[in-house]
């Protein structure tokens, strides 16, 4: 009994020394941030650093959601996460002043290679060969993006990839990928941030669907300089959002209210929501108010300037580093000289790890400053008349204290220019050279997979038709298609407007859902953003979606997780992240402003970073579906809306034949112009060329197959060796992606060389095309007008 006694008392003793030891420890991560705000900002006061933004003021709660952030789990959050990326050992402050700093070296700046403002976070999900890792053995962050609210899309899929996992059963082999589906997506966003559109359709689609989502609200009552009372209905984000509070019987989320100060407080309530949220997979909502700015939005302006004297005063007494103190201090968890302790070690060990930093980013380019300064003095020394201003180039260089990788190449192409032919500056054009393509490597690469999961590395295999291959409608072929490639590949989810019940309004997916399942092939909301960030956040996480866009006319609501998060997510990366996700969508050529949209100008021109296939037909688009499916990259497919009831032949390898991506295929030969087109707009044009046929003038027709990437080979240019004369045609607006094309052949492949007539393009008419038949003809390219115009062209 006695013995009984003592064992409960050394345990609890042991629990007690435990608990202080973690809390003592989340307060030194605190002041370790803290610290690392304060001389972050001042780095970019005195101008080490272009900008920062950070974590003051956020501490204590991102000490607190670290606890519950398990392995395997996801984040999808912003730029004021620095405070939890220590805590879960994932950045350290070496590393966060290498990006504050912008060292491309990946080794320094882990996230982003110097290529994201500082703040923006993220860990490898693929390997150097574009194999997923085993993100459930990971801790995992999703690459950090700017915009606001611009995390919420993505958190959607990665959230529900959990689900996912856990209720589809063919993706339960995939073990390194999830434990059942039980990994949490935590999601961090600035009470301003709110207002967006992005977070109240992601907050009901994650109460729709039921996924393991925790969101954090770090409400500081201001976005920049706009208080609450402009932001958010009855200035509060919890309160507003009730109508959405889970009930018996009911889906939706849980909320919790808790305060930015409340150390305790916030380590409760985040215990009990993420188990929930865990286990039940009902989404959960920190609202966690009171929080602080000590230094204001960034160093950008300074809040004194609209934050009222009461404010600011409120501020400093209910900054949450000093309540935690005094909370410690009550409890008499440590004394004031160990807290003192805390603090000033805080201060060294950020102080240290700064010049660390520092020192990692500047040695590189100092290296680069003394060859290049050694270099131009010994050309000086071979050139005595520009001897003088060659020296003098050199000592400013030496003078830089803070060179940049930019100096040194100004200072080399300087000498250069002064050298001009001479055989001395061999060397030092060498080195020159040298530079442009470390620094190409640095800051140009990545944008889409270079390694073997590239698309642009799958082979060619051409469709094989049989004696007696039937001929089908084009959306009868593409339902075959899909049917046999989601029983083959397991990872495979098609989602969107329609798609599940009734298989798409064309009846691609149709008697699929049936098949496989409301797990694998589902109808959504009517929300086109998230659908995209559905997407986005599925494939991250090593899934292979299709995330079906209605009418290409409503991408316009998906494009902008799109555009700042797919198209950039490799290159912000430096590769270590990836999202092959497909987006289906359908377009050109229908009739009325709605639906018949081709904006295909507005798709290449934000969508860099991701490939934008135009195939003429069902056929082309299922090669493309099967090169892309074997590749790492994002993608949009667009299919003709008019072409799913044409008949095509069904090939007998459906499954293993490719079409490959920027490879132009000449659909009709001739002799007198070269006419470059895509898509829909392909028939007409043969119609054309059937009219001027009876007139003796002979068409050669390519169809460019993809927009980006385009013609690698520079298929059209030959063509245009042959016939002299070019003209580009789509139903675009003027000067969208006919002009495009137009720059790619004469500027790009040279092809102004092969020119004995003005080169063309023709288009729609800048307005939308008008409903019907003749608002059809009249607003968009037709036979007439292309036959009037080359006919034009064949008199000049
Ligand atoms: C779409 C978009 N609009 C505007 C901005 C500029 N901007 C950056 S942060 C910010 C305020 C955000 O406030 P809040 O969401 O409360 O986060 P906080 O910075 O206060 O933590 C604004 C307007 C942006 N980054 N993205
Ligand atoms: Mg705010």
């Amino acid at each position: 009994m006695e013995n009984q006694t003592s064992v409960t008392l050394v345990n609890e003793k042991l629990s007690f020394d435990r608990f202080r030891e973690e809390v003592l420890n989340d307060y030194k991560i605190a002041c370790i941030s803290r610290e690392a705000s304060l001389v972050a900002r001042k780095e970019v006061l005195t101008g080490k650093a272009k900008f920062g933004i950070f974590g003051d003021g956020k501490e204590l709660a991102q000490v607190a959601m670290a606890k519950f952030f398990q392995t395997g789990d996801f984040r999808s959050g912003y730029y004021r996460d620095q405070t939890f990326m220590f805590a879960i050992g994932l950045a350290t402050v070496e590393q966060f002043f290498s990006q504050l700093f912008a060292d491309p070296d990946i080794n320094n700046d882990p996230f982003s290679a110097g290529r994201q403002m500082n703040a923006h976070f993220a860990t490898p999900f693929v390997d150097e060969n574009g194999e997923w890792l085993d993100l459930a053995n990971r801790k995992n962050i999703s690459a950090d993006i700017a915009p606001t609210a611009g995390q919420m899309p993505r958190a959607l899929g990665l959230a529900l990839a959990s689900k996912s996992f856990r209720t589809v059963e063919e993706l339960k082999q995939f073990k390194d990928l999830s434990d059942n589906g039980n990994e949490v997506c935590f999601v961090t966003v600035g009470d301003a941030a709110t207002s967006e559109g992005h977070f109240w359709e992601t907050i009901n689609a994650a109460a729709v669907l039921q996924v393991p989502m925790a969101i954090f609200v770090w409400d500081d009552g201001y976005g920049i300089s706009v208080p609450k009372k402009y932001q958010t209905a009855k200035s509060s984000i919890s309160e507003a959002l009730m109508g959405m509070q889970k009930e018996e019987g009911t889906n939706g989320i849980h909320i919790y209210a808790v305060k930015g100060w409340d150390y305790a407080g916030m380590c409760e309530k985040f215990e009990e929501g993420i188990r929930i949220t865990r286990e039940t997979h009902v989404p959960v909502l920190f609202h966690v108010e009171e929080m602080t700015q000590p230094q204001g939005h960034s160093t950008s302006g300074s809040h004194e300037r609209y934050k009222p004297s009461e404010r600011l005063d409120w501020e400093r007494e209910w900054d949450g580093i000093k309540k935690m103190r005094e909370w410690i201090l009550e409890n008499m968890l440590a004394s004031d000289s160990e807290l003192g302790e805390i603090e000033q070690h805080s201060k060294e060990f950020v102080r240290e790890n700064r010049a660390k930093a520092w020192e990692k980013y500047l040695g590189p380019i100092r290296k680069q400053v003394a060859q290049a300064v050694e270099l131009i003095n010994n050309l000086a020394k071979s050139l005595p008349e520009q001897a003088s201003q060659l020296v003098r180039l050199s000592s400013e260089l030496v003078s830089n204290h803070e060179p940049l990788r930019r100096d040194v190449l100004k200072s080399l192409n300087a000498a250069l220019d002064l050298a001009g032919d001479h055989d001395g500056a061999y060397w030092t054009r060498d080195f020159y050279n040298d530079l442009l393509a470390e620094n190409q490597k640095l800051y140009n690469t990545y944008l889409y997979n270079e390694g073997p999961k590239s698309a642009m590395k799958v082979e060619e295999v051409k469709p094989e038709f049989s004696e007696d291959t039937p001929t089908l409608n084009g959306f009868e072929i593409l339902n075959r298609y899909f049917d046999e490639a989601f029983a083959q590949n397991p990872k495979l989810l098609a989602f969107g407007e329609d798609v599940g019940q009734i298989g798409d309004v064309n009846q691609g997916f149709s008697g699929l859902q049936l098949k496989y399942g409301e797990g694998r092939i589902s109808d959504t909301g009517i929300r086109e953003l998230t659908i995209v960030g559905q997407g986005i956040g599925l494939a991250m996480r090593g899934l292979r979606p299709i995330a079906e866009i209605q009418y290409l006319d409503y991408l316009l609501y998906g494009l902008e997780p799109l555009s700042d998060d797919a198209a950039t997510l490799h290159y912000r990366t430096f590769g270590q992240q990836s999202c092959p996700v497909i987006v289906r969508t359908r377009g050109h050529r229908l009739e009325g402003i709605w639906h018949s949209g081709s904006p295909m100008g507005m798709v290449i021109n934000s969508l860099r970073g991701i490939y934008v296939c135009v195939p003429r037909n069902m056929v082309q688009a299922i090669g493309m579906y099967n090169t892309l499916l074997k590749s790492n990259d994002p993608v949009i497919m667009i299919e003709c809306l008019n072409g799913y009831r044409l008949k095509e032949k069904l090939p007998d390898n459906l499954l293993e034949f490719t079409v490959p991506l920027g490879i132009p295929e000449v659909i009709r030969h001739g002799t007198d112009i070269t006419i470059v087109s895509y898509g829909a707009t392909l028939r007409i044009t043969q119609n054309a060329a059937e009219m001027l046929e009876a007139l003796d003038i002979s068409c050669e027709i390519i169809d460019v197959q993809t927009l980006l990437p385009f013609d690698v080979h520079h298929k059209i240019v030959d063509s245009l060796k042959k016939t002299n004369r070019i003209v580009f045609i789509d139903e675009d607006v003027p000067g969208g992606a006919a002009a495009f094309m137009f720059n790619k052949v004469l500027e790009e492949q040279g092809g102004y060389r092969y020119l004995d007539v003005a080169p063309r393009t023709i288009t729609a008419k800048a307005h939308r095309p008008a409903y019907g038949s003749d608002g059809d003809y009249f607003s968009k390219p037709n036979a007439e007008e292309i036959e009037a115009v080359i006919k034009e062209m064949m008199k000049e």
